[in-house]
């Protein structure tokens, strides 16, 4: 159910926007005052608009406002809005987030200065060019820089796909440097986190010194932040930062070991070393003055009595308990993949065709791909009905006949319908290999509802396999609300397989979700939802997710040879 706040706030966003292209006043003006007044209604517009009451009987609310809420509500978008995003730059919605710009100077800053985004905003106010405009003086100024570096801060964490181009970038600039011998990515980045705050590098070397000045020369540099000879932060362009250490060799696992953290995981395993009587820090793990470990951190772990930990699993969600008892997870390792069951090809909304898609498959070096567009309902993405799946099917037979030792599995990415039944029928669903299933509509049911809707699906015998089972998107979206025990619960039960999306931006299952189905004894698909051939290569991504779950090798639906999934498939 759409609340007042969400409706106040997309009339706001309305106004903003209208405002920066230089609309009407008298229009934006009335989205803003329809905006305060539904945000101080007292009653729910839902409410009201189920109950077919007149919302033309509230201030400031005419037929053309009242008939854009009843489309916001029962749709949960507003074209209107959605058109003015497309017309507006991303980076001057971006600038109206700051408080003591607002709509019309942004418009005014986009004019005179062709300011469109947050960095070109901070160089003008660095170059004071801000000021040199009439109605900005030098104080509003200072407060428009401080108030962008504040949210670039916020604005926080980075995806881990992003992160990564950046950490590969850096860390081959910084081998480039003479007398470097070691460069490794730690933090959340190592514990392979969806998203990462800052990266942290660390680096084995004699002269920070002369490190420090390389680091300083790489090209995605914004600005130097700190500068001193072991340790350097930087910002990126990008908005990334990133802290770099250089630490001499007998310390290095010590190092590694405390920057890849989480600092949950650290705090307790100092506990376990302060009960020994040993200091453990950055350095190295202490008796006294005495250093007994530092070179590496299989050393650090032994000396609490630990066998080494994967980053992965460093969160303190019992990998610590699991380690004392030998009860480690043996993690799954890309090489146990053994073929990717969820790509779209041209027949729908990918960019390759069938034959490009197995190609694309064979290279990666798996044994069986299985294809998975889009079924009729999603229109947009030229979905396809039972005779253009029977037609895709006909041509999945003839191309397994000219390809050895690879199989392309027929199969489909079948949209789950509001009421849980699907959009396709049963005895087309019959002819396929497998059937992958997946909500892309009324996000908006309650849990209850949405939760009813995923056990219904699953209640046909065809579904194999729920792709990414709550829609959210890493700093996009939250996915729908969903009871995800009994979804994990309802899956085991009847033997549905659930999927980590490996979609940089997907990631969903999200790790303790991913560890809750493990418990329940789910199997998991781990899948690259590819919509390129390139994409393939994001099953690395799912992999790593898993990793965070504590998935091992038999855990994974694809990790099975073809007979073995085929037999695991059967429900
Ligand atoms: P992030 O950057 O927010 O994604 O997360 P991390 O885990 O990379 O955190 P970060 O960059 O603040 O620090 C890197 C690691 O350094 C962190 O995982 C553990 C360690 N660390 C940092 N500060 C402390 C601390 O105050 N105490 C302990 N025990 N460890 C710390
Ligand atoms: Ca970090
Ligand atoms: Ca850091
Ligand atoms: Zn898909």
């Amino acid at each position: 159910m759409m609340q007042n706040a969400e409706i106040a706030r997309a009339f706001n966003q309305l106004a903003d926007l209208l405002e920066i292209q230089g609309a009407n006043t008298f229009r934006v003006r009335a989205y803003r005052s329809a905006a305060q007044t539904i945000e101080g209604l007292s009653v729910a517009i839902a409410d009201m608009l189920e109950r077919e009451e007149d919302l033309t009987t509230l201030d400031g609310i005419g037929k053309d406002l009242a008939d854009k809420i009843a489309t916001l509500h029962r749709t949960g978008s507003l074209p209107a809005l959605a058109e003015a995003q497309q017309q507006v730059p991303p980076g001057l919605i971006e600038l109206t987030r700051i408080d003591s710009l607002g709509p019309k100077r942004v418009k005014t800053l986009y004019d005179e200065l062709g300011i469109d985004s947050l960095d070109a905003l901070k160089q003008a106010a660095r170059e004071q060019r801000i000021s040199a405009l009439s109605g900005f003086g030098d104080k509003t100024e200072k407060k428009i820089l401080e108030e962008a570096e504040r949210l670039n801060q916020q604005a926080g964490r980075t995806r881990l796909d992003e992160a990564q181009q950046a950490a590969e970038g850096l860390r081959q600039h910084i081998e480039q440097c003479d007398g470097v011998e070691q460069v490794v990515v730690a933090g959340s980045y190592r514990r392979r986190r969806e998203t990462v705050g800052d990266l942290d590098i660390l680096v084995v070397a004699e002269e920070g010194r002369r490190v420090m000045a390389h680091v300083a020369e790489w090209e995605e540099i914004e600005r130097v932040a700190l500068s001193g000879d072991t340790k350097t932060t930087v910002h990126l362009k990008s908005g990334l930062q990133v802290d770099v250490r250089v630490v001499p060799e007998e310390s290095f696992g010590a190092a590694l070991y405390y920057f890849t953290g989480s600092q949950a995981h650290n705090v307790a395993v100092r506990k376990m070393a302060v009960a020994r009587g040993l200091k453990i820090n950055e350095y190295g793990v202490f008796k006294g003055d005495r250093q007994l470990a530092g070179h590496t951190e299989e050393a650090v772990f032994a000396q609490v009595e630990l066998p080494w930990i994967a980053p992965e699993l460093r969160e303190n969600r019992g990998e610590i308990e699991a380690a004392q008892r030998g009860k480690l997870p043996q993690l799954i390792t890309p090489d146990d993949i053994r073929g990717d069951l969820h790509m779209h090809t041209t027949a729908t909304d990918g960019k390759a065709s069938l034959e490009e898609m197995a190609e694309a498959g064979r290279r990666q070096g798996y044994n069986y791909i299985a294809i998975t567009d889009h079924s009729q309902r999603l229109a947009m993405a030229n979905g396809l009905d039972a005779r253009r799946l029977r037609e895709q099917l006909t041509a999945i037979d003839k191309l397994n006949e000219q390809l050895k030792r690879f199989t392309v599995l027929k199969s489909i990415e079948v949209d789950i319908l509001e009421d849980g039944q699907l959009d396709l029928p049963d005895d087309v669903l019959a002819e396929l290999d497998l059937c992958v299933a997946s909500i892309h509509s009324r996000f908006n049911l309650d849990r209850d509802r949405q939760t009813e809707r995923l056990l219904r699906a699953m209640d046909n015998p065809h579904v194999s396999i729920i792709a990414h089972p709550t829609g959210r998107i890493v700093n996009g979206r939250d996915g729908y609300e969903l009871d995800m025990q009994r979804v994990v619960d309802g899956a085991a039960d009847r033997g549905v397989c659930l999927e980590i999306n490996a979609q940089p931006a997907r990631l969903d299952l999200r790790d303790i979700h991913v560890r809750m189905a493990k418990e329940a004894g789910v199997l998991i698909s781990i899948a690259t939802d590819s919509h390129a051939t390139g994409q393939l290569a994001h099953m690395a991504f799912g992999v790593d997710q898993a990793r965070r779950g504590w998935l091992e090798k038999d855990d994974v639906l694809n990790t099975r040879t073809l007979t073995q999934l085929r037999k695991a498939l059967k429900r």
